[in-house]
């Protein structure tokens, strides 16, 4: 199913990657919902294998479907869920249901298990539900070696975790059990962990079998939203993204690749008027989008040139392209700072400056929080269901554009400064710039621009600018 569960017009979701459930359920009440984002994508709660040097993938090998993470108990997970639907902002759940836990014997909540046996007493499942161990991989290690052979891709142990058989209806009612579970605590939908080493029909008959939505928060009928990983970057691999969208939407990882090599200044910006479609991505109508993910940016999977908040200005750059144009379910990603790849985050809580951004110190990035960024959020909503119009570039690296008439930006990717008149498809009047700062009662606390009776607009962007974009829209207009 495709549809986000949203309330209304809202169309962003944040992943507050291992952030706690306690932290998520406050973030949803101070800051997300005040700022329009729409929900939120959570880390796997299900019991998993415990490091005892805080890696955060320990969280992607489960031992069981109990909801006993190292973020969070039942009662706290589901206090969350009330927490954020009450202010109208949606949870996703990050499952992981391709396979169990690769190794290692301690567990984050009471359950033992032997993935060496492949035994998993808590929920349970034996030797019998996995494929190894019954002959339905061919790879001679029993790992995932080929990617070109897509019987091994999905029968094989993906980076030697216990790989499910999940052709079996045993194996199949235990995932539904889950997400039922979770489906009847109010969450909205999943994020579905390692899609391309499913088979697409065995992931239908598990969707067709969960229950609708919770009425009284989502309505009569409502389906639960999917996304599914599958990293497509159009590399010529036998299994592709296109085989997968019949069930939900799927991540497009080319959208990350190309938004980052534009950022980077290896493409011109003056290209991405047709950014979609156009160049080679799945039809809008099926992806999920993101500047940069938990894997790619720190090396563990997808690959491509990708921006992240190391790079200040061009994620700035690339984000705010991301939420002004209209293409795709628009995911932003919230990180903590690392400089080993497989660090697993601060034990502490964010904490915040006076203008709402994470203190540093807190070991938070929260680029959600980013003034750009959120607000971009906002222009998202305000300008949901309109086109990309009075399209401007300079031939270059400095484009422009509007929503309709709702709203328009302008980014100077280029290396002067930026002096226009343009276009811009609104009404006449003044708008605050929500790049440079917010509307705040009669005025604005940054920039504002004046828009003419004819529709037009004078910009100036200095290149040296670490946000050198200008936006504005109906609900920031004066
Ligand atoms: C950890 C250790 C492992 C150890 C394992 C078991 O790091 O060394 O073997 O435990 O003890 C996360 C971490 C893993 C971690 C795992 C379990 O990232 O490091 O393993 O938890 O704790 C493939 C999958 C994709 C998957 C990705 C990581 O297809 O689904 O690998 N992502 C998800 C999660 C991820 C999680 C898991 C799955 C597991 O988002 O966080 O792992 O639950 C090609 C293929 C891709 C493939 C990559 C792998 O892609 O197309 O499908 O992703 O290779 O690198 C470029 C790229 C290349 C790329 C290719 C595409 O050039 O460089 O990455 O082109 O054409």
């Amino acid at each position: 199913q495709y549809d986000l569960n949203m309330a209304y017009g809202r169309s962003t979701m944040v992943h507050l990657f291992e952030w706690s459930w306690d932290d998520i359920a406050s973030e949803c009440e101070n800051f997300l919902a005040p700022y329009d984002y729409g929900g939120v994508q959570v880390s796997p709660p299900s019991e998993h294998y415990l490091s005892w040097d805080n890696v955060w993938w320990d969280r992607y090998q489960p031992v069981s479907y109990k909801l006993d993470c190292k973020k969070g108990d039942e009662a706290a997970f589901r206090n969350m869920v009330t927490r954020c639907n009450n202010v109208g902002v949606r949870i996703y759940v990050d499952a992981v249901i391709n396979h169990m836990a690769a190794g290692g014997s301690t567990s984050s909540g009471s359950s033992s298990y032997d993935a060496g046996a492949y035994s998993f007493p808590a929920v349970p499942y034996s030797s019998w539900d996995f494929n190894v161990p019954n002959g339905y991989c061919s790879s001679p290690d029993g790992g995932v070696n080929d990617y070109g052979n897509a019987n091994e891709v999905r029968n094989c142990n993906l980076l030697g975790l216990t790989d499910l058989s999940m052709g079996k209806s045993y194996v199949q009612d235990k995932i539904v059990e889950y997400l039922n579970n979770l489906i009847s605590m109010g969450v909205a939908g999943f994020r579905v962990d390692a899609v391309k080493h499913m088979w697409p029909d065995h992931l239908k008959s598990i969707y067709d079998r969960l229950d609708n939505l919770d009425s009284s928060i989502f309505g009569f009928g409502k389906r639960p939203f999917f996304v599914q990983e599958v990293i497509d970057m159009g590399y010529g691999e036998p299994i592709t993204a296109s085989e997968y969208t019949y069930i939900g939407r799927v991540t497009e990882f080319k959208y990350s690749d190309k938004i980052g090599t534009v950022a980077k200044g290896y493409d011109q910006m003056k290209w991405l008027v047709n950014f979609g479609e156009d160049w080679g991505f799945m039809s809008r109508d099926y992806a999920l989008v993101f500047v940069d993910n938990h894997d790619n940016q720190r090396n563990h999977g997808g690959g491509g040139n990708i921006v992240t908040h190391t790079s200040s200005k061009q994620y700035k750059i690339a984000s705010t392209f991301m939420l002004g144009y209209d293409y795709g379910v628009t995911r932003v990603m919230s990180s903590f700072f690392f400089s080993d790849n497989d660090y697993g985050g601060p034990s502490n809580s964010p904490y915040f400056t006076s203008d709402g951004a994470c203190n540093v110190n807190s070991g938070w990035v929260c680029e959600h929080r980013w003034r750009e960024i959120r607000n971009m959020v906002g222009f998202r909503k305000t300008c949901e269901g309109q086109g990309v119009n009075n399209w401007w570039d300079n031939g270059n690296n400095m484009i422009a554009f509007s929503r309709g008439s709702e709203g328009f930006i302008a980014i100077n990717g280029d290396s002067y400064q930026m002096s226009e008149w343009l276009q811009t498809g609104m009404p006449a009047g003044t708008y605050c710039d929500v790049i440079s700062g917010d509307k705040s009662g009669n005025s604005c606390t940054g920039n504002a621009i004046t828009v003419y009776s004819d529709g037009k607009a004078y910009f100036e962007i200095s290149n040296s600018s670490d946000s050198p974009i200008i936006a504005i829209h109906a609900n920031s207009k004066l």
